[in-house]
């Protein structure tokens, strides 16, 4: 007997294409050679960038009649849960360094990502650069601050990231993350 009737599936597979049963459960073959691997389309999945800025990481720890008790792990979770509710995946990021700042920027321009949510922190008033990449990677933006800072210092009021965004919201407590989040959904037509 030829081998290519007794290994057809070996023979066939190097051609691209297979011959072993189809479920009608499974997922159809993958073009070009792979055979029921599961699929998943990550191109219509958005992504939102959560950016944090300097100190943010002690959330929860220090000054909690300024910033409440929740540490930044809750508000990661309170983000991803309110992206869910939009179809959306949170990349939440925490630096104290400004250079790493624009990095996440860059990346969320890099992915196309559908918003940016930033806290910029103790950059607000002084950065920039920050300002440069927001500016530059054309993401819809919403600025978060915990506190109110027009209640505050009057060195806390000018926000130079402010220029770069779509909307600004303070004084609303962790809770504004998710606001920024309802508010980026409802700019890009999602309500
Ligand atoms: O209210 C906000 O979210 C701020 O962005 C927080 C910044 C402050 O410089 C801004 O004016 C307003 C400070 C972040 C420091 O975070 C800490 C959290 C807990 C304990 C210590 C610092």
């Amino acid at each position: 007997m030829p081998p290519f009737t007794l290994f057809p599936c070996l023979l066939v597979s190097t051609l691209g294409v297979s011959i072993r049963p189809f479920y009608k459960d499974r997922p159809p073959p993958i073009p070009g050679g792979g055979i029921f691997e599961p699929q998943v389309d990550t191109s219509m999945a958005g992504t939102i960038f959560v950016i944090n800025g300097p100190n943010l990481n002690l959330l929860g720890t220090r000054e909690p009649e300024t910033y409440g008790r929740a540490t930044l792990k809750d508000v990661q979770k309170l983000c991803e849960k309110t992206a869910k509710r939009h179809g959306w995946k949170a990349e939440f990021r925490q630096s104290n360094i400004e250079g790493e700042i624009v990095d996440f920027i860059q990346e969320a321009g890099r992915q196309k990502a559908k918003g940016i949510v930033i806290n910029p922190a103790g950059y607000t008033t002084t950065s920039i650069a920050i300002m440069d990449a927001l500016l530059g990677v054309k993401v819809p933006t919403i600025e978060v601050h915990i506190s109110n800072i027009h209640a505050r210092e009057d060195f806390r009021h000018h926000s130079y990231v402010s220029k770069a965004a779509r909307g600004v919201i303070c004084g609303m407590g962790v809770q504004g993350y998710a606001l920024a989040i309802d508010g980026l959904a409802e700019l890009l037509g999602k309500k």
